[in-house]
């Protein structure tokens, strides 16, 4: 390839409505703190997912860690492993031990079945991660966590737009977060919202992200800045109207990959229900170590000879990395499946830059490095 092509590619909607909007944000003079571009985005998307409440905030992370002292998680957090990273940090930054469960490797999602063995007297609370837009078991965690009295929440960075089970993701669980990060399907540059149906819950994370403030002079609540600006409002609002369009693109791409990667022995693409609304951001095949003649890393780094920047997400699990792997250096012996798909999986670059040309070359690609 001349040039190179990357995994998270932003999809960008209509620039002239963007510069407009941006325009508009200059000639107000208001630039942040609840502005009406943000009160219009968090309706919108509201309105989309069919939920009350939606809390842009400036990134999933913080609002990942926004969510979790708002439902006052503390002690012990089930996460599962494979997930990006933010997933653990948002608990240990506030000094909430992740407690890693395994996957169940047919779906990349927690494992409803391993999650009991893992719960403590410590244990406040389970997040389920919809890795790849593909909603968890929401039904049998929801099971495990009323019986237990845990509380459940859904880090659904992936999911904008997906349902499970014909229902939209956003709308289990006591809240769910949203990442609106440049490299997502529905990208604010950078971004990030809790969205949720209860009414104190959304108050409390309102003021929380805004210092704690309830008027001028008054702070009632411990808080941060985790507030989103308007222009990061104004490119949400503008991929909002362009998500049909993306949804298109990617799901094109996606079947393109397919096709061309059909007949090659030991590579698999992995399935979007399609029963369910999908956003298919990700192209994720799995390289099978008994059939394919090279392994996973040999295979990207002979697509990224190629200029073809595939990953490795979300490679090498959580409990692998730092500080996890030195707090709790014996995880990965209840993570077998979590260690062996980790292994196996290469993430393809997809979204609005590429074509089914390039598809095709880098399937023929593909097929001549294996
Ligand atoms: N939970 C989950 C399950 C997540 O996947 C994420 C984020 C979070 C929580 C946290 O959400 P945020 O706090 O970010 O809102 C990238 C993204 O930075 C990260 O947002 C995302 N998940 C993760 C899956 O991917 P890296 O470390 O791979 O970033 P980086 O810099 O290598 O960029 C990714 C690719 O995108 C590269 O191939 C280059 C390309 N890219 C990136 C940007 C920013 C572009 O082409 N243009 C761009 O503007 O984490």
């Amino acid at each position: 390839m001349n040039n190179k092509l990357y995994v998270g590619r932003p999809n960008i909607g209509d620039r002239e409505r963007f510069l407009e909007r941006v325009n508009g944000i200059l000639d107000r003079r208001w630039l942040s703190n609840d502005g009406p571009l943000l009160k219009e985005f968090e309706k919108k998307v509201a309105g989309f997912l069919g939920v009350k409440n939606v809390v842009a905030i400036c990134n999933a992370t913080a609002a990942l860690e926004i969510a979790c002292r708002a439902l006052d998680l503390k002690g012990e957090v089930i996460v599962p492993s494979y997930t990006f990273v933010a997933t653990a940090h948002a608990l240990q930054w506030q000094e909430i031990t992740p407690v890693f469960c395994d996957m169940d490797p047919a779906t990349h999602n927690i494992d409803p079945a391993k999650i009991e063995r893992l719960i403590t007297p410590r244990t406040t609370g389970i997040i389920g991660v919809h890795v790849w837009g593909r909603g968890c078991e929401t039904g049998a965690i929801e099971e495990i966590a009323a019986r237990r009295n845990l509380k459940v929440m859904y880090d659904a960075s992936h999911g904008f737009g997906c349902t499970k089970g014909g229902r939209m993701l956003g709308t289990f669980g006591e809240c769910e977060v949203f990442s609106f990060h440049a490299t997502k399907f529905m990208n604010c540059f950078e971004g990030g919202a809790v969205v949720t149906n209860n009414n104190e819950l959304a108050e409390k994370m309102r003021l929380m992200r805004n210092f704690g403030f309830v008027d001028f002079d008054k702070v009632v609540y411990l808080g941060v800045n985790g507030k989103m600006s308007e222009i990061h409002a104004a490119m949400g609002l503008t991929n909002f109207e362009a998500m049909d369009e993306i949804i298109a693109v990617n799901l094109r791409n996606y079947e393109a990959y397919k096709v061309g990667l059909a007949e090659l022995t030991g590579i698999s693409v992995i399935d979007y229900d399609p029963a369910e609304r999908n956003n298919y951001q990700y192209v994720v095949i799995e390289v099978d170590p008994e059939v394919c003649p090279k392994n996973r890393d040999q295979i990207v780094e002979a697509l990224h000879a190629e200029n073809i920047i595939a990953r490795k997400y979300f490679w090498p699990g959580c409990h692998k990395m730092e500080p996890y792997l030195s707090l709790q250096p014996n995880a990965g012996l209840l993570l077998p499946d979590t260690e062996s798909v980790a292994a196996r999986v290469i993430v393809l670059p997809t979204g609005q830059t590429i074509t089914v040309e390039i598809i095709a070359d880098i399937c023929s690609i593909l097929k001549s490095i294996c």
